[in-house]
């Protein structure tokens, strides 16, 4: 049985793309959580994950006597292995545009992650409005990512009764499923095509099983929440 090992799901963006990928798309696989702490060296994190990845970050995927580090590598490795369950777009052009928005994903939007770590429990609308006041690269980001959305959601509405980005849901919706729930939490602005989006997303059944256990969580790491004192 693959094994795939994550972090917090009320924290870990990274950690949410394959396994919200894995459950939409009927992949079988045990999870491991190791829980977030300060990242310190020694750190129970740190050495549980130091023991099984060369990286010591999450997500890994164990496949047998494989492993498999880093997201796009999990994705692209899944579907190698995993044709039948095309998480990909079948067309060669879709996919083409798929995989470039996901690598634009993976390297880039800093300023959005850097502002608005992902926290899928808080409602974090007041620290959104002063984000959105004061910083233009956050801004900038939510600007392209609004657009690419928007391009393709209007390119492939009606393809697909999922109304995802590329009609059914792909790789690509998992890639930014996290961006969902950052737009979310932080109420960021965006027009309505792209908020009846994020509901489609949110109310995909691997996304909402994802959200229903990081509520369920009672994990504060305080490096992960500077803007409060509890949860
Ligand atoms: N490029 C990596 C990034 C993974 C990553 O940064 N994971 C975070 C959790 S979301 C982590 O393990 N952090 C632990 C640390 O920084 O020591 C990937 O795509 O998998």
């Amino acid at each position: 049985m693959r094994k795939l090992y994550i972090g917090n799901k009320n924290y870990s963006s990274w950690s949410m793309r394959p396994w919200v990928l894995m459950k939409q798309a009927g992949i079988d696989f045990e999870e491991v959580m190791v829980r977030f702490d300060e990242f310190t060296e020694g750190s129970t994190f740190k050495n549980t994950m130091g023991a099984v990845s060369p990286t010591a970050l999450v997500p890994l995927l164990v496949d047998g006597d494989i492993k498999v580090w880093d997201t796009l590598s999990i994705v692209e490795y899944l579907a190698e292995r995993l044709p039948e369950k095309k998480l990909w777009p079948e067309d060669v052009k879709q996919r083409a545009h798929a995989r470039s928005i996901c690598a634009e994903m993976h390297g880039g939007f800093r300023a959005l992650r850097g502002a608005c770590a992902m926290n899928v429990e808080a409602d974090l609308a007041v620290q959104g409005a002063i984000i959105w006041r004061d910083n233009a690269g956050v801004r900038a980001d939510v600007e392209r990512i609004v657009a690419m959305w928007s391009e393709l959601l209007a390119a492939n509405a009606g393809s697909h009764p999922d109304g995802m980005l590329f009609g059914r849901f792909t790789a690509a919706d998992a890639y930014y499923a996290p961006v969902v729930m950052r737009f979310a939490g932080y109420a960021l602005p965006v027009p309505e095509p792209i908020s009846a989006y994020m509901q489609r997303v949110q109310a995909l059944p691997g996304v909402k099983a994802w959200i229903d256990a990081a509520l369920l969580e009672h994990d504060f790491v305080v490096m992960d929440e500077p803007y409060r004192v509890a949860r």
